[in-house]
Protein backbone atom coordinates (compact mmCIF):
# COMPACT_ATOMS: atom_id res chain seq x y z
CA UNK A 1 0.00 0.00 0.00
CA UNK A 2 1.26 3.51 -1.06
CA UNK A 3 0.46 6.42 1.90
CA UNK A 4 0.18 10.00 0.85
CA UNK A 5 -1.86 13.25 1.04
CA UNK A 6 -4.37 14.33 -1.70
CA UNK A 7 -2.51 17.22 -3.04
CA UNK A 8 0.64 15.06 -3.32
CA UNK A 9 -1.59 12.32 -4.84
CA UNK A 10 -3.00 14.89 -7.36
CA UNK A 11 0.80 16.02 -8.49
CA UNK A 12 1.65 12.35 -8.84
CA UNK A 13 -1.43 11.49 -10.87
CA UNK A 14 -0.25 14.97 -13.32
CA UNK A 15 3.41 13.72 -13.49
CA UNK A 16 2.22 10.51 -14.86
CA UNK A 17 -0.28 11.76 -17.21
CA UNK A 18 2.70 13.65 -19.00
CA UNK A 19 1.87 16.82 -17.43
CA UNK A 20 5.05 19.13 -17.56
CA UNK A 21 4.04 22.81 -17.02
CA UNK A 22 1.17 24.53 -15.03
CA UNK A 23 0.20 27.94 -15.47
CA UNK A 24 -1.96 29.43 -11.75
CA UNK A 25 -1.94 31.42 -9.17
CA UNK A 26 -1.97 30.20 -5.02
CA UNK A 27 -4.20 30.95 -2.50
CA UNK A 28 -4.90 29.74 0.65
CA UNK A 29 -7.48 26.99 -0.41
CA UNK A 30 -5.14 25.69 -2.67
CA UNK A 31 -1.72 25.95 -1.22
CA UNK A 32 -1.71 21.84 0.29
CA UNK A 33 -1.52 21.70 -3.29
CA UNK A 34 1.05 24.26 -4.14
CA UNK A 35 3.13 22.76 -0.95
CA UNK A 36 3.00 19.35 -3.11
CA UNK A 37 3.77 20.75 -6.27
CA UNK A 38 7.09 22.72 -4.76
CA UNK A 39 8.00 18.87 -4.61
CA UNK A 40 7.75 17.98 -8.00
CA UNK A 41 10.91 17.67 -10.00
CA UNK A 42 8.91 17.06 -13.59
CA UNK A 43 6.60 19.83 -13.05
CA UNK A 44 7.59 23.80 -14.13
CA UNK A 45 5.07 26.36 -12.24
CA UNK A 46 4.24 29.33 -14.43
CA UNK A 47 2.77 32.17 -11.80
CA UNK A 48 0.87 34.25 -13.98
CA UNK A 49 -0.41 37.75 -12.80
CA UNK A 50 -4.51 37.24 -13.01
CA UNK A 51 -5.87 33.35 -13.07
CA UNK A 52 -7.30 34.54 -16.46
CA UNK A 53 -3.69 34.74 -18.14
CA UNK A 54 -3.36 31.16 -16.18
CA UNK A 55 -6.47 29.77 -18.08
CA UNK A 56 -5.36 31.04 -21.32
CA UNK A 57 -1.92 29.88 -20.95
CA UNK A 58 -2.93 26.59 -20.32
CA UNK A 59 -5.39 26.92 -23.67
CA UNK A 60 -1.79 28.51 -25.80
CA UNK A 61 -0.47 25.18 -24.38
CA UNK A 62 -2.88 22.93 -25.61
CA UNK A 63 -3.52 24.54 -28.58
CA UNK A 64 0.12 24.01 -29.68
CA UNK A 65 0.41 19.89 -28.40
CA UNK A 66 -3.11 19.05 -29.01
CA UNK A 67 -3.58 17.29 -25.55
CA UNK A 68 -5.24 18.66 -22.06
CA UNK A 69 -3.02 21.06 -20.60
CA UNK A 70 -3.56 22.52 -16.60
CA UNK A 71 -4.09 25.67 -14.98
CA UNK A 72 -4.59 26.05 -11.15
CA UNK A 73 -6.61 28.95 -9.26
CA UNK A 74 -7.35 29.25 -5.74
CA UNK A 75 -10.96 29.32 -4.69
CA UNK A 76 -13.74 32.42 -4.88
CA UNK A 77 -12.03 35.33 -6.99
CA UNK A 78 -9.21 33.17 -7.81
CA UNK A 79 -11.56 30.47 -9.47
CA UNK A 80 -14.04 33.43 -11.18
CA UNK A 81 -11.12 34.96 -12.77
CA UNK A 82 -10.52 31.40 -14.64
CA UNK A 83 -14.15 31.91 -16.05
CA UNK A 84 -13.32 34.02 -19.38
CA UNK A 85 -10.96 30.94 -20.26
CA UNK A 86 -13.06 28.30 -19.41
CA UNK A 87 -16.02 29.27 -21.47
CA UNK A 88 -13.43 30.48 -24.36
CA UNK A 89 -11.88 27.17 -24.13
CA UNK A 90 -15.80 25.39 -24.76
CA UNK A 91 -16.94 27.40 -27.23
CA UNK A 92 -12.94 26.62 -28.94
CA UNK A 93 -12.88 22.88 -28.04
CA UNK A 94 -9.81 22.91 -26.47
CA UNK A 95 -8.69 20.16 -24.03
CA UNK A 96 -7.82 21.79 -21.13
CA UNK A 97 -7.99 20.32 -17.21
CA UNK A 98 -8.83 23.93 -14.30
CA UNK A 99 -8.37 23.03 -10.70
CA UNK A 100 -9.66 24.72 -7.70
CA UNK A 101 -8.78 24.54 -4.33
CA UNK A 102 -12.54 25.19 -2.37
CA UNK A 103 -13.14 25.72 1.03
CA UNK A 104 -13.08 23.07 3.60
CA UNK A 105 -16.00 20.30 2.96
CA UNK A 106 -17.55 21.05 6.30
CA UNK A 107 -18.03 24.95 5.08
CA UNK A 108 -19.34 24.73 1.94
CA UNK A 109 -22.53 26.60 1.33
CA UNK A 110 -21.96 28.70 4.59
CA UNK A 111 -20.89 31.85 2.58
CA UNK A 112 -17.02 31.29 4.27
CA UNK A 113 -14.36 33.51 3.10
CA UNK A 114 -13.64 33.54 -0.60
CA UNK A 115 -16.51 30.31 -0.97
CA UNK A 116 -17.84 30.25 -4.57
CA UNK A 117 -19.57 27.63 -6.12
CA UNK A 118 -16.96 27.32 -8.98
CA UNK A 119 -19.02 24.04 -9.57
CA UNK A 120 -22.46 25.43 -10.39
CA UNK A 121 -21.13 28.30 -12.26
CA UNK A 122 -19.02 26.53 -14.53
CA UNK A 123 -21.46 23.66 -15.71
CA UNK A 124 -22.89 25.31 -18.60
CA UNK A 125 -19.24 26.29 -19.77
CA UNK A 126 -17.48 22.83 -18.99
CA UNK A 127 -17.46 19.50 -20.65
CA UNK A 128 -17.49 17.92 -17.64
CA UNK A 129 -16.71 19.24 -13.78
CA UNK A 130 -16.55 17.75 -10.60
CA UNK A 131 -16.65 18.69 -7.12
CA UNK A 132 -14.14 15.98 -4.95
CA UNK A 133 -15.39 15.32 -1.52
CA UNK A 134 -12.60 12.87 -0.24
CA UNK A 135 -8.86 12.26 -1.71
CA UNK A 136 -9.39 8.53 -2.56
CA UNK A 137 -12.15 10.09 -5.25
CA UNK A 138 -9.24 11.39 -6.68
CA UNK A 139 -7.60 8.03 -7.90
CA UNK A 140 -10.88 8.25 -10.51
CA UNK A 141 -11.60 11.90 -10.98
CA UNK A 142 -8.16 13.42 -12.10
CA UNK A 143 -8.20 10.57 -14.81
CA UNK A 144 -11.19 10.87 -15.67
CA UNK A 145 -10.92 14.47 -16.00
CA UNK A 146 -8.25 13.81 -18.86
CA UNK A 147 -10.15 11.36 -20.24
CA UNK A 148 -13.49 13.63 -20.91
CA UNK A 149 -11.30 16.47 -21.48
CA UNK A 150 -9.69 14.66 -24.36
CA UNK A 151 -12.21 12.68 -25.90
CA UNK A 152 -14.58 13.30 -29.12
CA UNK A 153 -14.51 16.97 -29.20
CA UNK A 154 -11.80 18.44 -26.60
CA UNK A 155 -12.90 20.67 -24.06
CA UNK A 156 -12.65 22.08 -20.87
CA UNK A 157 -13.07 20.19 -17.73
CA UNK A 158 -13.23 21.69 -13.85
CA UNK A 159 -12.11 19.82 -10.88
CA UNK A 160 -12.87 21.95 -7.45
CA UNK A 161 -11.16 20.17 -4.76
CA UNK A 162 -11.61 21.35 -1.20
CA UNK A 163 -8.82 22.29 1.13
CA UNK A 164 -9.32 19.67 3.73
CA UNK A 165 -9.37 16.78 1.06
CA UNK A 166 -5.77 17.95 -0.44
CA UNK A 167 -4.94 17.47 3.28
CA UNK A 168 -6.59 14.18 3.35
CA UNK A 169 -4.27 11.10 3.95
CA UNK A 170 -5.11 8.05 1.27
CA UNK A 171 -3.76 4.58 1.04
CA UNK A 172 -3.63 3.03 -2.35
CA UNK A 173 -2.53 -0.09 -3.59
CA UNK A 174 -1.14 1.35 -6.91
CA UNK A 175 -1.60 4.04 -9.12
CA UNK A 176 -4.73 4.13 -11.88
CA UNK A 177 -3.33 3.65 -15.30
CA UNK A 178 -2.86 7.48 -16.83
CA UNK A 179 -6.17 9.02 -18.74
CA UNK A 180 -6.58 7.43 -22.78
CA UNK A 181 -9.26 9.14 -24.93
CA UNK A 182 -12.73 7.11 -25.38
CA UNK A 183 -12.55 5.08 -28.81
CA UNK A 184 -14.21 6.92 -31.23
CA UNK A 185 -18.01 6.27 -32.62
CA UNK A 186 -18.62 3.19 -34.90
CA UNK A 187 -19.02 4.47 -38.30
CA UNK A 188 -22.17 4.27 -40.02
CA UNK A 189 -20.64 2.59 -43.24
CA UNK A 190 -23.70 3.15 -45.10
CA UNK A 191 -23.77 6.55 -44.95
CA UNK A 192 -19.84 6.61 -45.90
CA UNK A 193 -20.87 4.88 -49.06
CA UNK A 194 -23.92 7.41 -49.45
CA UNK A 195 -21.36 10.39 -49.21
CA UNK A 196 -18.83 8.96 -51.42
CA UNK A 197 -22.17 8.34 -53.85
CA UNK A 198 -22.93 12.40 -53.33
CA UNK A 199 -19.44 13.50 -54.06
CA UNK A 200 -19.05 11.33 -56.85
CA UNK A 201 -22.14 12.81 -58.67
CA UNK A 202 -21.85 16.14 -57.53
CA UNK A 203 -20.88 18.97 -60.00
CA UNK A 204 -20.15 22.23 -58.10
CA UNK A 205 -19.09 20.43 -54.26
CA UNK A 206 -17.45 22.49 -51.93
CA UNK A 207 -15.55 20.88 -48.79
CA UNK A 208 -15.78 23.21 -45.88
CA UNK A 209 -13.17 22.70 -43.30
CA UNK A 210 -13.78 23.81 -39.32
CA UNK A 211 -11.52 23.42 -36.43
CA UNK A 212 -12.45 20.38 -35.92
CA UNK A 213 -10.11 18.97 -38.77
CA UNK A 214 -6.83 20.68 -36.64
CA UNK A 215 -8.11 18.99 -33.58
CA UNK A 216 -8.69 15.49 -35.43
CA UNK A 217 -5.32 15.80 -36.83
CA UNK A 218 -7.46 15.59 -40.02
CA UNK A 219 -5.65 18.14 -42.33
CA UNK A 220 -3.43 15.70 -44.74
CA UNK A 221 -6.43 13.85 -45.12
CA UNK A 222 -8.72 16.71 -45.94
CA UNK A 223 -6.24 18.08 -48.25
CA UNK A 224 -5.87 14.82 -50.39
CA UNK A 225 -9.57 14.59 -50.29
CA UNK A 226 -10.01 17.86 -51.75
CA UNK A 227 -7.19 16.97 -54.69
CA UNK A 228 -8.60 13.31 -55.58
CA UNK A 229 -11.97 14.98 -56.17
CA UNK A 230 -11.21 18.39 -57.15
CA UNK A 231 -12.52 20.29 -54.42
CA UNK A 232 -12.51 23.76 -53.83
CA UNK A 233 -12.15 24.15 -50.24
CA UNK A 234 -12.86 27.10 -47.77
CA UNK A 235 -11.41 27.23 -44.59
CA UNK A 236 -13.37 28.45 -41.29
CA UNK A 237 -11.48 30.89 -39.01
CA UNK A 238 -10.91 27.97 -36.56
CA UNK A 239 -9.34 25.67 -39.60
CA UNK A 240 -6.96 28.24 -41.05
CA UNK A 241 -3.81 26.22 -41.91
CA UNK A 242 -5.54 22.85 -42.27
CA UNK A 243 -4.73 23.65 -46.40
CA UNK A 244 -1.87 25.63 -47.01
CA UNK A 245 -3.51 29.16 -48.15
CA UNK A 246 -1.87 29.23 -51.24
CA UNK A 247 -2.44 25.69 -52.38
CA UNK A 248 -4.67 25.96 -55.62
CA UNK A 249 -7.58 24.29 -54.50
CA UNK A 250 -7.58 26.78 -51.10
CA UNK A 251 -10.31 29.43 -51.63
CA UNK A 252 -9.63 30.97 -48.33
CA UNK A 253 -11.75 31.66 -45.10
CA UNK A 254 -15.54 32.14 -45.55
CA UNK A 255 -17.69 33.77 -43.38
CA UNK A 256 -18.59 37.67 -42.08
CA UNK A 257 -14.92 38.81 -43.34
CA UNK A 258 -13.74 36.30 -46.30
CA UNK A 259 -13.43 37.50 -49.52
CA UNK A 260 -16.44 37.96 -51.72
CA UNK A 261 -15.52 35.68 -54.63
CA UNK A 262 -15.43 32.60 -51.51
CA UNK A 263 -19.34 33.58 -50.48
CA UNK A 264 -20.26 33.42 -54.27
CA UNK A 265 -18.30 29.95 -55.16
CA UNK A 266 -20.50 28.68 -51.77
CA UNK A 267 -23.86 30.15 -53.13
CA UNK A 268 -23.10 28.79 -56.21
CA UNK A 269 -22.37 25.13 -54.25
CA UNK A 270 -24.76 22.16 -55.71
CA UNK A 271 -22.97 19.88 -53.12
CA UNK A 272 -21.59 21.12 -49.31
CA UNK A 273 -19.16 18.72 -47.38
CA UNK A 274 -18.99 19.92 -44.16
CA UNK A 275 -15.79 18.06 -41.99
CA UNK A 276 -15.59 19.41 -38.29
CA UNK A 277 -17.52 22.83 -38.80
CA UNK A 278 -20.85 23.70 -37.17
CA UNK A 279 -22.05 26.26 -39.52
CA UNK A 280 -21.45 28.85 -37.12
CA UNK A 281 -22.93 32.34 -37.98
CA UNK A 282 -19.99 34.86 -38.28
CA UNK A 283 -18.98 31.74 -41.00
CA UNK A 284 -22.43 31.04 -43.03
CA UNK A 285 -24.04 34.53 -42.12
CA UNK A 286 -28.32 33.77 -42.34
CA UNK A 287 -28.61 30.14 -41.89
CA UNK A 288 -31.82 30.02 -44.50
CA UNK A 289 -29.59 31.85 -47.46
CA UNK A 290 -26.04 30.09 -46.65
CA UNK A 291 -25.77 27.41 -49.86
CA UNK A 292 -29.28 27.60 -51.03
CA UNK A 293 -28.89 25.05 -53.68
CA UNK A 294 -26.46 22.63 -51.55
CA UNK A 295 -27.07 19.27 -50.44
CA UNK A 296 -24.89 18.77 -47.02
CA UNK A 297 -23.14 16.33 -45.95
CA UNK A 298 -21.91 16.73 -42.54
CA UNK A 299 -19.19 14.81 -40.43
CA UNK A 300 -18.73 15.57 -36.80
CA UNK A 301 -17.05 13.64 -34.05
CA UNK A 302 -19.94 15.60 -31.70
CA UNK A 303 -23.44 13.78 -32.61
CA UNK A 304 -24.90 17.17 -31.02
CA UNK A 305 -23.34 19.38 -33.99
CA UNK A 306 -25.62 17.12 -36.74
CA UNK A 307 -28.71 18.81 -38.37
CA UNK A 308 -28.69 21.51 -35.11
CA UNK A 309 -28.35 24.60 -37.59
CA UNK A 310 -28.51 22.97 -40.97
CA UNK A 311 -30.22 19.87 -41.81
CA UNK A 312 -27.60 17.04 -43.29
CA UNK A 313 -28.88 14.97 -46.64
CA UNK A 314 -26.24 12.66 -45.06
CA UNK A 315 -24.57 12.90 -41.36
CA UNK A 316 -22.03 10.99 -40.22
CA UNK A 317 -20.93 10.96 -36.61
CA UNK A 318 -17.42 10.12 -36.06
CA UNK A 319 -13.95 11.09 -35.88
CA UNK A 320 -13.16 13.32 -38.73
CA UNK A 321 -9.66 11.88 -39.71
CA UNK A 322 -10.94 7.97 -39.19
CA UNK A 323 -14.26 9.27 -41.47
CA UNK A 324 -11.78 10.54 -44.69
CA UNK A 325 -9.42 7.69 -44.65
CA UNK A 326 -12.51 5.44 -45.00
CA UNK A 327 -14.18 7.93 -47.50
CA UNK A 328 -11.23 8.57 -49.46
CA UNK A 329 -10.74 4.98 -51.14
CA UNK A 330 -14.41 5.37 -52.24
CA UNK A 331 -14.13 9.21 -54.04
CA UNK A 332 -13.69 9.06 -57.89
CA UNK A 333 -10.56 11.03 -59.20
CA UNK A 334 -11.90 13.92 -60.49
CA UNK A 335 -10.40 17.27 -62.16
CA UNK A 336 -13.32 18.82 -62.43
CA UNK A 337 -12.28 21.42 -65.18
CA UNK A 338 -15.40 22.93 -65.53
CA UNK A 339 -16.61 24.03 -62.19
CA UNK A 340 -12.64 24.97 -61.17
CA UNK A 341 -12.47 27.15 -63.98
CA UNK A 342 -15.95 28.87 -63.18
CA UNK A 343 -14.44 29.29 -59.65
CA UNK A 344 -11.02 30.54 -61.07
CA UNK A 345 -12.95 32.80 -62.85
CA UNK A 346 -14.45 34.26 -59.85
CA UNK A 347 -11.61 34.64 -58.09
CA UNK A 348 -10.87 37.43 -60.72
CA UNK A 349 -13.58 39.13 -60.70
CA UNK A 350 -13.89 39.15 -56.89
CA UNK A 351 -10.69 38.79 -55.29
CA UNK A 352 -9.62 39.31 -52.01
CA UNK A 353 -8.61 42.89 -52.83
CA UNK A 354 -6.01 43.78 -49.41
CA UNK A 355 -4.27 47.92 -50.41
CA UNK A 356 -0.85 48.65 -49.07
CA UNK A 357 0.39 44.75 -48.89
CA UNK A 358 4.03 46.70 -49.52
CA UNK A 359 3.93 49.32 -47.23
CA UNK A 360 5.09 47.61 -43.39
CA UNK A 361 3.27 50.75 -42.30
CA UNK A 362 -0.14 50.02 -43.07
CA UNK A 363 -2.27 46.90 -41.23
CA UNK A 364 -2.03 44.38 -44.54
CA UNK A 365 1.70 45.50 -45.04
CA UNK A 366 2.58 44.85 -41.82
CA UNK A 367 0.93 41.35 -41.13
CA UNK A 368 3.00 40.60 -44.72
CA UNK A 369 5.83 42.13 -43.54
CA UNK A 370 5.55 40.04 -40.33
CA UNK A 371 5.14 36.84 -42.21
CA UNK A 372 7.53 37.16 -44.49
CA UNK A 373 10.71 37.68 -41.82
CA UNK A 374 9.12 34.26 -39.94
CA UNK A 375 8.32 31.96 -42.14
CA UNK A 376 6.58 28.81 -41.69
CA UNK A 377 7.30 28.21 -38.50
CA UNK A 378 6.33 30.64 -36.51
CA UNK A 379 3.26 30.35 -34.67
CA UNK A 380 0.85 32.97 -34.75
CA UNK A 381 -1.91 34.14 -31.83
CA UNK A 382 -4.20 37.55 -32.26
CA UNK A 383 -6.72 39.23 -29.97
CA UNK A 384 -9.89 40.50 -30.87
CA UNK A 385 -11.16 43.13 -33.12
CA UNK A 386 -10.26 44.35 -36.53
CA UNK A 387 -6.58 43.19 -36.02
CA UNK A 388 -7.83 39.67 -35.52
CA UNK A 389 -9.29 39.76 -38.87
CA UNK A 390 -6.67 42.11 -40.64
CA UNK A 391 -4.40 38.86 -39.81
CA UNK A 392 -6.59 36.33 -40.49
CA UNK A 393 -7.68 37.29 -44.11
CA UNK A 394 -3.57 38.25 -44.62
CA UNK A 395 -1.25 35.99 -43.22
CA UNK A 396 -0.43 33.09 -45.37
CA UNK A 397 -1.03 30.19 -43.09
CA UNK A 398 0.44 26.89 -44.21
CA UNK A 399 0.18 24.31 -41.54
CA UNK A 400 -2.30 23.05 -38.83
CA UNK A 401 -1.71 24.47 -34.99
CA UNK A 402 0.01 27.45 -36.81
CA UNK A 403 -2.85 29.78 -35.43
CA UNK A 404 -4.15 30.46 -32.37
CA UNK A 405 -7.54 32.60 -32.32
CA UNK A 406 -10.45 32.85 -29.76
CA UNK A 407 -12.92 32.10 -32.26
CA UNK A 408 -16.04 31.27 -30.59
CA UNK A 409 -16.21 33.67 -27.33
CA UNK A 410 -13.96 36.08 -29.36
CA UNK A 411 -12.48 37.35 -26.16
CA UNK A 412 -10.14 40.21 -25.86
CA UNK A 413 -6.88 39.83 -23.77
CA UNK A 414 -6.86 36.05 -25.39
CA UNK A 415 -3.76 36.92 -27.53
CA UNK A 416 -0.68 37.57 -24.77
CA UNK A 417 -1.03 34.58 -22.36
CA UNK A 418 -2.09 32.32 -25.12
CA UNK A 419 1.21 33.22 -27.26
CA UNK A 420 3.05 32.37 -23.60
CA UNK A 421 1.30 29.01 -23.22
CA UNK A 422 2.43 28.39 -26.92
CA UNK A 423 6.36 29.55 -26.38
CA UNK A 424 6.33 27.33 -23.69
CA UNK A 425 4.84 24.28 -25.43
CA UNK A 426 6.96 24.73 -28.49
CA UNK A 427 10.43 27.34 -26.99
CA UNK A 428 11.93 26.37 -30.26
CA UNK A 429 9.75 28.11 -32.32
CA UNK A 430 9.11 32.09 -32.76
CA UNK A 431 5.66 32.63 -31.45
CA UNK A 432 4.12 36.36 -32.88
CA UNK A 433 1.21 37.73 -31.11
CA UNK A 434 -1.02 40.48 -33.11
CA UNK A 435 -2.86 42.51 -30.63
CA UNK A 436 -4.83 45.64 -30.44
CA UNK A 437 -4.52 48.48 -28.28
CA UNK A 438 -8.25 47.97 -26.74
CA UNK A 439 -7.05 43.79 -26.17
CA UNK A 440 -3.55 44.48 -25.42
CA UNK A 441 -4.09 46.18 -22.13
CA UNK A 442 -7.27 43.55 -21.08
CA UNK A 443 -4.11 41.58 -19.89
CA UNK A 444 -1.22 43.50 -19.95
CA UNK A 445 -0.03 42.13 -16.88
CA UNK A 446 0.89 38.90 -18.16
CA UNK A 447 4.14 41.29 -19.57
CA UNK A 448 5.51 40.36 -16.15
CA UNK A 449 5.17 36.23 -16.95
CA UNK A 450 6.76 36.64 -20.39
CA UNK A 451 9.22 38.70 -18.81
CA UNK A 452 10.16 35.88 -16.22
CA UNK A 453 9.64 33.39 -18.76
CA UNK A 454 12.42 35.09 -21.00
CA UNK A 455 10.49 33.45 -24.43
CA UNK A 456 10.49 34.04 -27.83
CA UNK A 457 7.20 35.97 -27.73
CA UNK A 458 6.66 39.00 -29.83
CA UNK A 459 4.27 41.12 -30.14
CA UNK A 460 2.67 43.61 -32.65
CA UNK A 461 0.66 46.24 -31.43
CA UNK A 462 -1.47 47.59 -34.01
CA UNK A 463 -2.53 50.49 -32.43
CA UNK A 464 -5.25 52.45 -34.38
CA UNK A 465 -6.38 54.65 -30.09
CA UNK A 466 -9.34 52.76 -30.05
CA UNK A 467 -11.56 49.97 -29.61
CA UNK A 468 -11.89 49.34 -33.77
CA UNK A 469 -14.28 46.98 -34.59
CA UNK A 470 -16.85 48.78 -31.99
CA UNK A 471 -15.78 52.13 -34.22
CA UNK A 472 -16.11 50.56 -37.34
CA UNK A 473 -19.27 49.29 -36.53
CA UNK A 474 -20.42 52.03 -35.10
CA UNK A 475 -19.68 54.20 -38.41
CA UNK A 476 -21.09 51.54 -40.45
CA UNK A 477 -24.29 50.75 -38.91
CA UNK A 478 -25.34 52.99 -36.51
CA UNK A 479 -25.41 56.28 -38.55
CA UNK A 480 -21.85 57.03 -37.09
CA UNK A 481 -23.01 57.67 -33.83
CA UNK A 482 -19.67 56.85 -32.58
CA UNK A 483 -19.50 56.36 -28.76
CA UNK A 484 -17.45 54.98 -26.14
CA UNK A 485 -15.19 53.65 -28.43
CA UNK A 486 -12.32 56.71 -29.20
CA UNK A 487 -9.79 56.07 -26.36
CA UNK A 488 -8.66 60.03 -24.96
CA UNK A 489 -5.68 58.82 -23.07
CA UNK A 490 -2.60 57.52 -24.79
CA UNK A 491 -0.18 55.18 -23.24
CA UNK A 492 3.00 54.85 -24.37
CA UNK A 493 3.33 51.62 -25.03
CA UNK A 494 6.98 51.28 -25.35
CA UNK A 495 7.36 52.60 -22.19
CA UNK A 496 5.37 50.01 -20.79
CA UNK A 497 6.85 47.01 -21.89
CA UNK A 498 10.16 48.27 -20.96
CA UNK A 499 9.03 48.82 -17.31
CA UNK A 500 7.83 44.80 -17.51
CA UNK A 501 11.47 44.81 -18.35
CA UNK A 502 10.58 44.29 -22.19
CA UNK A 503 12.79 45.18 -24.97
CA UNK A 504 10.43 47.43 -27.51
CA UNK A 505 10.50 49.09 -30.87
CA UNK A 506 8.46 51.75 -32.30
CA UNK A 507 7.53 51.18 -35.62
CA UNK A 508 6.59 54.76 -36.27
CA UNK A 509 9.94 56.41 -35.60
CA UNK A 510 12.24 53.52 -37.16
CA UNK A 511 13.77 54.35 -40.05
CA UNK A 512 13.70 51.47 -41.39
CA UNK A 513 10.70 49.96 -40.75
CA UNK A 514 11.00 46.46 -42.68
CA UNK A 515 14.82 45.68 -41.18
CA UNK A 516 13.56 47.08 -38.24
CA UNK A 517 11.13 44.43 -37.49
CA UNK A 518 12.67 41.46 -39.25
CA UNK A 519 15.90 42.37 -36.63
CA UNK A 520 13.54 42.81 -33.65
CA UNK A 521 11.82 39.39 -34.74
CA UNK A 522 14.58 37.58 -34.85
CA UNK A 523 16.27 38.42 -31.55
CA UNK A 524 16.06 36.20 -28.46
CA UNK A 525 13.59 36.44 -26.01
CA UNK A 526 10.34 39.23 -25.59
CA UNK A 527 9.85 42.04 -27.47
CA UNK A 528 7.05 44.49 -28.35
CA UNK A 529 6.55 46.00 -31.71
CA UNK A 530 4.45 48.93 -31.87
CA UNK A 531 2.93 50.33 -34.81
CA UNK A 532 0.24 53.09 -35.36
CA UNK A 533 -2.63 52.34 -37.48
CA UNK A 534 -5.18 54.40 -38.55
CA UNK A 535 -8.28 54.61 -37.22
CA UNK A 536 -10.05 54.43 -40.68
CA UNK A 537 -9.01 51.40 -42.14
CA UNK A 538 -11.90 49.07 -41.57
CA UNK A 539 -12.15 45.41 -42.31
CA UNK A 540 -13.74 44.74 -45.65
CA UNK A 541 -15.77 42.68 -46.87
CA UNK A 542 -18.29 42.66 -44.04
CA UNK A 543 -20.99 40.84 -43.97
CA UNK A 544 -23.48 43.31 -42.06
CA UNK A 545 -25.02 41.25 -38.74
CA UNK A 546 -27.61 39.08 -39.78
CA UNK A 547 -27.82 39.20 -43.16
CA UNK A 548 -26.95 36.56 -45.96
CA UNK A 549 -23.18 36.55 -46.94
CA UNK A 550 -23.65 37.76 -50.01
CA UNK A 551 -25.08 40.68 -49.12
CA UNK A 552 -21.79 41.78 -47.98
CA UNK A 553 -20.34 45.29 -48.17
CA UNK A 554 -16.88 46.57 -49.47
CA UNK A 555 -13.97 45.14 -50.69
C1 LIG B 1 -13.59 40.78 -23.31
C2 LIG B 1 -14.28 41.47 -24.45
N1 LIG B 1 -14.97 42.62 -24.24
C3 LIG B 1 -15.58 43.24 -25.26
C4 LIG B 1 -15.54 42.72 -26.52
C5 LIG B 1 -16.26 43.43 -27.68
N2 LIG B 1 -15.28 43.87 -28.69
C6 LIG B 1 -15.02 43.16 -29.81
S1 LIG B 1 -13.80 43.81 -30.74
C7 LIG B 1 -13.62 45.10 -29.68
C8 LIG B 1 -12.58 46.15 -29.95
C9 LIG B 1 -11.20 45.58 -29.97
O1 LIG B 1 -10.28 46.66 -29.96
P1 LIG B 1 -8.74 46.39 -30.17
O2 LIG B 1 -8.26 45.27 -29.33
O3 LIG B 1 -8.02 47.67 -30.03
O4 LIG B 1 -8.67 45.88 -31.66
P2 LIG B 1 -8.99 46.63 -33.04
O5 LIG B 1 -10.41 46.28 -33.40
O6 LIG B 1 -8.81 48.11 -32.83
O7 LIG B 1 -8.01 46.05 -33.99
C10 LIG B 1 -14.52 45.00 -28.61
C11 LIG B 1 -14.64 45.98 -27.52
C12 LIG B 1 -14.84 41.50 -26.69
N3 LIG B 1 -14.75 40.89 -27.87
N4 LIG B 1 -14.20 40.92 -25.65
Amino acid sequence: MMQMTGAELIVRLLERQGIRTIAGIPGGAILPLYDALAGSELIHHVLARHEQGAGFIAQGMARVSGRPEVCFASSGPGATNLVTAIADARLDSIPMVAITGQVPLSMIGTDAFQEVDIYGMTVPITKHNFLVRSATELLEVIPAAFRIAMSGRPGPVLVDIPKDVQNQLVSFAGFPAPAVPDPAPVLDMAAVEAAARMINAAEQPVLYLGGGVIHSGAAQQAVTLAEQAGLPTTMTLMALGAMPLDHPLSIGMLGMHGARYTNFVLEESDLLICVGARFDDRAIGRAAQFCPNAKIIHIDVDPSELHKIKAAHVAINGDVARVLEVLLPRVKVSLRKRWLSHVESLKTRFPMQMDGLDDPRSHYGLVHAVAAALGDEAIVTTDVGQHQMWVAQAYPFRRPRQWLTSGGLGTMGFGVPAAIGAALAAPERTVVCFSGDGSFKMNVQELATLAEEGLKVKIVLMNNNSLGLVYQQQTLFYGKRVFASKYRGAPDYVKIAEGFGIAALDLDTAANPRAALAQALAAPGPCLIHASIDRDQFVYPMVPPGAANTEMIGG
